[in-house]
This record gives C-alpha cells, structure tokens and sequence, in this order.
C-alpha cells in the first residue's frame, strides 16, 4: 500500500505509559504489552484504537482486565483493531514471537547466539501489539526474562530491579524515564563481556559507559570507548548538549542490517563499526567508526529527545545528525579533506540515486516500504541542506536556532518545517526560499561563465540553475543556491573583492543565486589576472560547470586558499583525462595534459605545508558512479580500464618522485603517521598501476605487516594486477586471519572485487567458504556488494553474466532478508544510463526478480526501475 505524506492524521489514542513483558523461551518468546491509552484531544476524541502487530500470535487481549469479546475488536495482518473505547483505559495483549527464527534482522532476533532488536522504523510491531507509530511517545517500563544462562538482560533507561524465577531463570526491569516512540525501544538478551568506563558531564554528573562484546572482544573497544566520549565532550561544547540518563550502553552485534541503531540509552551496532584496534582495522575503519559512534550518540537529541512526527520527516533527525557527525569529524581531524570525502560520498552514492529510478526528495512524497528510505538522498543530501541553512545563518545564528529548537520541542515528535520555523524565529529571518530543497528532486545544474564588465579588471559571473526531471517527477524550480567564491591572484595570493561598487572588500563572500539566472559583479581589489575559486567547500549540493581552462584549474590547484577547491580542482583534471580516453577509445592518453598534471602533483608532493593525507586525497582518483555521470551512454567497464590507464600514465610520469618518496628510510618514518600510511599506499597503488616491479616487491612484503592499514593497503595497491604476487599475497592474509570474523570480511572484498580474480566463478567458491554466512549482512555486502560497486568489469560483462549471478542471489536474500535484498538491488535498477544491450540485460534480470520477489521492499524498487510495466500478479 501506498503511503502519502499529505495523509497524515494524528493518532486517535495516545499511550501515557507502557509495561512491557518479554519472556524469552528457546522455541518462541511471550510478549505482553499493557497499555495505559487516552483519547488524543488533537485527534478530536475517542476512534478506534490500531495496534500494529506483524507475525504475532495473539494469545489474549483484555481492556482494564476485562478480556475482550471477538466482537470488540478485529484482526488482520496489520494488527488489532479496537471500537468503542470512550476513556482512559489499559488494553493489554499477550502475544507469540520467533525470534529464533527472524533472518529478517527486525524485531526480536537472535545473533550469534544473543537476543537482540532492531525496532527502526516499523520493526516494533514484530515484537508486541502497539501503535508503532514515531508520534506515539510514551513512558517504557521493560521486564525481561530469560534462562540464567543469558546473564545480560538489557534494555532503555535505568536498571531497577533483578532477581531469580526459580533456578535456571532470571529477570531485570528496565525504567526510561524519557518519552520515546516504540523505534527507539530495545532490548538484549545474551551472555557478553563488557568494557566499563565513565564520563562526566559538564554538570558534574557521572554516567556510566559500557560496550558489551562478544566473549573476548573487551581489548577491541578501546577506540570505540574514547570515540564516544570524545562525542559526548563535543556535543557539549559546540551545542551545549548534555546526556540525560546516568548509563549508556552499546552492544555490538555480528548480524545487523545497517550500521548502527541509536536506540535510547542503549546503542546497538554492528560489531564492525565498534571492534577495531590497528591490528585488525585500518585507520579508515578506526575513522569510520568515530563518526558512527558520534552519530549515535549525537541522536540522543537529535531525533530521540525531539524525534520524528512521521517517517516522511525522516530528514529531520538523519539529515540533522549527519550534519553533526560531519561537523565532529571535521573538529577531529582535517576540515578539508573531510569535506572532501563527504562530498566524494556524497557524488559517488546520493547524485546517482537522483538520476536513478528509486530518486526521491529529502522529504518524500510517497512510499510503500519505509525502509527503502534510509538514503544517500534523505542522509547525505539532507545534511548538506542543514549545512546549508547554518551556513546562511552564520555559527551563532545557527546555535540559536538549535537551542529555540530544542526549547520549543523537547519531548515531542515535529516536522522538517517546525525545525526550519525554529531557526528562522530564532534569527528573526525568512527561510521559506529553503523549502524547495525539501521538496524537489534532483541535482541542481549550476553553470557559471565569466563576462567582461569594464576594463578595470572587474568582471561578473553569469550563474544559470537548470532542475533535472527525475522519476519523482517533483516541481522543478529554482532553488536558493549558495555559491561561496574567492579569488586567486596570478601569484597564488588571495584578492580581496567586492561584490557591488560600494560594498567592502573580503576574502571571500557568498553570493545566493535564486532565481534561474543569476549575474553576479566582482571587483577585485587589485589589477591582474585572477582566477575564480567558486562553490568553495561546496557551499551547495550542485553540480557545478563552470569556465575554467585546465590552467586555471592547475592554478586553483596550486594555490587556492580552499583546500576543497585545491582537491576538487585536481578530481576535475583526473575525470577530464579519463573521460577523453573513454570518449573516443582512439583518442589515447594526453601525455601533454598529464605532463602538466604530473608536474603539479610533484609539486604538491613537495610541499611541505601540505598533510600527507591531504596528498593522498588529492592523488585519489574519482569513482566511477562519478565519472560515470559524464558519459552518455555511461560504459562503466570501459571507465575502469581507462581510470586505469590515466593512473598508470600518471604513475610513470611521477616515477621519479614516488621513487625518492618510497626509500626504506622515507617509508618507515611514513608508517608512522596515519597520513603517512594513506600517503605511501596510494604512492604505492600508482607505482604499481604503472607496472614497476620494485613496488610490486614493496607491496607483497607490506601484507605481512602488523599495521591492518599497511598489510590492506598493500593488497589493494596489487589487487588488479596480475602478477602471482597478488594471490600470493591474499592467501597469506586469508591463512593469517580466517579465525577472525570481521577481518576475513576485507579478504572476501578483496577477492570479489579483484579484476584479476572477482569473476562469477569465484563468487560461488567465495560463498562456499567455511567464514561466508548467507544470513550475515555484512557477509552478504562483502561479497556480493563489493562486487557490484567495485567490480565494474566482472558485474557489467557483456554476456550478462554478472547480473545473472546477482539477480539469482538476490531471489535467495529477499526470502530471508528483504530489507537487504531491496537494497542491494539498487545497482541493477540503474540501467537507464547505459547502451541498449546492457540496458537489455539488466531490465530481463529485474523481470526475472519480480516475478520472484515476495517482500514489499524489494518489490518497490523493482516496479520503480521497471516503469509502467505490469506487474505479475
Ligand atoms: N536510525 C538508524 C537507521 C535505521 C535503519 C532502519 N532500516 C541508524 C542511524 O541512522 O543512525
Ligand atoms: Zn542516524
């Protein structure tokens, strides 16, 4: 069924406070909700009282302890319907539950022999009678019950009460004190260490912090620990938010659908974003899992204090909380090239969703299952609208609004709007133009050209904003688009520049282009060249055609006071060189182009003010999702051969410096460092692109070390090349870590990505091996979805039989997992892009899946991507 953003109607009953009763048994569970309910007065009085209930076996229902007569109530699979309810009362149901047998990884399930939930978005329902709805918010009482062999019974708020049921029985109540909807609920049941540790907040009070592991898991969670107290002092300090309970917990578990879940008071994560020490993760990894834990955490106000009035608002508490974990990382670490990666992130994965089938607003319209929600688009695309919106209000105003926000809607579930209403009142200005970022679709077009104004040097910058068509078929037009400029003066110092005859001279100003077209003056403050620095830190999620010559580019490259632009001007030089050879196979690498390339990236190389991990970054190459964008149609194997080709040419042309960066003496000082370590393996990954055996030598070698950044660095410098160091290599490290669950995933990714060895072959053997489970996501991702995102060769072959194999796998997942089936089906569903014959293939795949496919997840991206199609009753 269709849901519409426009339907919404509040909840006819609210529920003042909940008893909940999970008794867990090894064939089933009993699940007893007692609800006190009251007539919601913004409902206009008493209706009918829905309680959501999925696969529940319903065992008893009484209103006020009286059990209710089959008349009084109905039944059907979406849950319980109650009439003639005129007051207060409490309605109590017990109901039956599998979760020994849940492989869809919602509700209440069992993982690695632990019990645990995944409730977000509509997964409560699966676990008890309930309004699963995010406006519902009430006050969660939880007893558990288990066998003592599960000695962790764990769930929201406070621990208030244990005790024994005879002898091989136990039980624990759980009391939140904070009003929540049913998605943040969440318990574990399991036998587990615990790391312990405490904080103090800025008030004085001590919270406990534990991360519950695996048996022998206590020495990996170190970083994860520090991680969620350096997010608690942040959060602090830049918005002055405190935690609220005094126990925080996290429990990490090896079969979770996502990344992580920021339940209250009790985080769950997939284990592989909390155990990582420099042995068994790279400084990648280490990094990814900071900002997973700051993430989680930092929803603690942003989306559990205030939470979501429906799922379309999504945005609200996603968008928002990315914002912040961007904005951590960037305090953390480099501010630039974070900024880097995140738009890298967000080119790669959000500005192809727009151009794809599934593409929708931040804000959808419509949806059939929620899940199928949680996106590039609604996360990475919403953050950048946030930041958006604090840019324009500046840092203060921004921290105003926040706080008129908080104040306003602690405790309650509001909507995008009442976010944008708090700091528009806070900061006593309109941002109504705003809205249409929550509305339309698709990525903004933004061409600006340079034209002559006077002979003075001042000159004007004509910006015109085109809005695609998506399938989302949102209104298209023009949006407020924030364009942050500079000026780089021929000797690469900055000039200042006045945006009207009469303003003052800066630095850098922004320029809010609002209407289609947009003709901005600049006056510099001095005579001479200049070259314009614009879209500085990608002020707007656009795509930006502007009129620069290579030259200036290498210029921006060179000087730009903006590191993003340094970095954005060299992925423009990269893309422009591989998309020539792409275009026109006989056109042939540039060497003059990449002579000058060369040449500027020495010269970076050089330089002493710039961080290694910067260097690295900037010798990173874009994605293919990204360069495929530019190619019509897009032919991703030939992209991969000729991405290939340009860093090869670019590795021969730096041979001589990467050489003299590469002495025994120079790598064990970079080892060092993490930007060192970035640095030496992209150095290395170049070398042995452009075939030098030395680098081979290194490479092989470096697998072995000790550092998990150095040894997977290695592997991936020499995974596409075929040469019997490679498979070597990889063996040694499957041998070294085939007793390690989370690190065997990197050796399945890198075999089903290797170009050498990642045919559809070596999938099967892949999923036959003793560490593949076919009911672990990220065995699944590993695998399969590495494949398909860093495989181009072996998954778009030309006879079809990538996406064969995938479409056959996919059928499999979605009869247990259909969350992770609809997802991982995303890539086939992008066909539109590509030449007919491919195009052919992959729509005769997506048939074959839909007239399989059972889950409403995977349904609704395939009867996206298949159009008007009919589809098969
Ligand atoms: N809120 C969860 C995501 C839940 C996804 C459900 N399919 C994690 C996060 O964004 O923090
Ligand atoms: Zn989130």
């Amino acid at each position: 069924m269709l849901k519409r953003r426009e339907d919404y109607t509040p909840p006819a009953f609210l529920v003042t406070s909940v008893d909940l009763n999970i008794d867990i048994h090894e064939l089933s569970s009993i699940v007893t909700t007692k609800l006190a309910v009251t007539p919601n007065p913004a409902a206009g009085g008493a209706g009918i009282l829905h309680l959501d209930g999925r696969g529940l076996e319903l065992q008893a229902i009484s209103i006020d302890g009286k059990p209710l007569a089959d008349t009084d109530y109905s039944h059907d699979e979406s849950g319980l319907q109650i009439t003639g309810l005129n007051g207060a009362c409490v309605v109590e149901t017990i109901a039956e539950c599998h979760p020994e047998t849940n492989t869809a990884l919602e509700g209440l399930y069992l993982s690695g022999g632990m019990y645990c939930t995944q409730c977000e978005p509509e997964g409560f329902r699966r676990i008890g009678f309930y309004p699963d709805r995010p406006d519902v918010m009430s006050i969660f009482t939880v007893r558990l019950e288990a066998a003592r062999a599960y000695p962790q019974l764990l769930s929201n708020g406070n621990l208030i009460e244990t005790g024994h049921c005879g002898t091989d029985r136990h039980f624990a109540i759980w009391h939140d004190p904070h009003p929540k909807p049913s998605y943040l609920f969440a318990a574990v049941v399991g036998d587990l260490d615990c790391a312990v540790d405490s904080f103090q907040t800025m008030s004085g009070r001590k919270v406990n912090l534990h991360i519950y592991v695996e048996k022998g898991n206590v020495g990996l969670t170190h970083h994860a620990m520090d991680s969620l107290k350096r997010s608690m002092r942040w959060d602090e300090e830049v918005y002055g938010l405190e935690y609220d309970l005094d126990l925080f917990q996290i429990v990490a578990v090896s079969h979770f659908n996502m990344g992580a879940m920021e339940n209250k008071g009790l985080n769950i994560f997939n284990s592989k974003f909390v155990l990582a020490d420099p042995k068994t993760a790279t400084d990648t990894d280490l990094h990814r899992v900071e900002s997973i834990i700051a993430h989680e955490y930092f929803h603690n106000w942003t989306g559990n204090r205030v939470t979501c009035r429906d799922w379309f608002q999504l945005t609200l508490k996603e968008g928002l909380t990315v914002f912040r974990d961007q904005c951590f990382s960037a305090d953390m670490h480099d501010a630039g090239l974070q900024r880097a990666d995140d738009v890298s992130m967000l080119r790669a994965a959000q500005f192809p969703e727009d151009r794809s089938p599934t593409a929708h607003p931040i804000r959808p319209e419509s949806y059939r299952e929620i899940n199928n929600f949680y996106t590039a688009t609604v996360y990475e695309k919403g953050a950048e609208v946030i930041r958006m919106l604090a840019s324009y209000l500046g840092k203060d105003g921004f921290r105003r609004g926040t706080d008129l926000y908080f104040e306003r809607h602690d405790g309650a579930a509001v909507t995008c709007d009442d976010f944008v209403a708090a700091l528009a009142d806070a900061n006593g200005v309109d941002l109504s133009e705003f809205a249409g970022w929550y509305s339309q679709a698709g990525t903004p077009e933004l061409t600006a050209s340079r034209v002559a104004i006077d002979e003075n040097q001042a000159f004007a910058i004509e910006f015109t904003q085109t809005i695609p068509e998506t399938m989302a078929k949102t209104p298209r037009l023009p949006l407020p688009i924030p364009v942050r400029i500079g000026l780089v003066g021929d000797d690469g110092a900055i000039v200042p520049f006045r945006l009207s005859a009469d303003a003052p001279y800066l630095d850098e100003q922004v320029t809010l282009v609002t209407g289609k077209t947009h003709l901005q003056p600049i006056f510099p403050a001095s005579s001479g060249k200049v070259v314009p620095s614009l879209l500085r830190n990608f002020s707007a999620p656009v795509i930006l055609k502007d009129d620069l010559s290579s030259s200036e580019r290498l210029h921006l490259m060179a000087h730009d006071a903006d590191m993003f632009n340094r970095w954005d001007a060299a992925q423009t030089l990269l893309a422009d060189q591989i998309l020539a050879i792409a275009d026109d196979p006989n056109h042939g690498v540039d060497e003059t182009a990449i002579a000058a390339l060369a040449k500027a990236y020495a010269n970076s190389l050089a330089n002493p003010d710039l961080l290694d991990m910067f260097k690295s970054g900037l010798l990173t190459l874009p994605a293919i999702s990204v360069l495929e964008s530019r190619m019509t149609p897009a032919d991703p194997v030939a992209l991969f051969h000729t991405r290939r080709v340009v860093e090869a040419a670019l590795g021969r042309m730096l041979a001589p410096q990467i050489k003299s960066a590469l002495t025994d003496e120079n790598v064990a000082i970079m080892t060092k460092t993490n930007g060192g370590r970035a640095l030496l393996n992209r150095l290395l990954g170049l070398a042995i692109a452009a075939g030098d055996n030395a680098a081979i030598e290194r490479a092989a070698n470096q697998v072995h070390d000790q550092n998990m950044t150095l040894s997977q660095g290695a592997l991936m410098a020499l995974n596409h090349c075929d040469h019997p160091a490679r498979a070597i290599a990889l063996q040694a490290f499957h041998d070294r870590w085939q007793d390690s669950p989370l690190v065997m995933e990197k050796w399945f990714m890198m075999e089903s990505m290797s170009l050498v060895s990642g045919t559809v072959a070596r999938l099967g053997e892949l999923m036959a091996h003793p560490a593949f489970d076919a009911n672990n996501p990220n065995k699944l991702r590993s695998v399969l979805g590495a494949f398909m995102t860093g495989n181009p060769v072996h998954f778009y072959a030309d006879d079809g039989s990538g996406f064969d194999f995938i479409g056959d796998c996919l059928i499999d997942i979605d009869a247990r997992n259909p969350q992770l089936a609809a997802r991982m089906a995303l890539p086939l569903t992008r066909m539109a892009q590509y030449a007919p014959e491919r195009r052919a293939k992959m729509g005769a795949v997506l048939e074959k899946i839909q007239k399989q496919a059972q889950s409403n997840d995977l349904r609704e991206v395939l009867d996206k991507a298949l159009g008007d199609r009919p589809s098969p009753a």
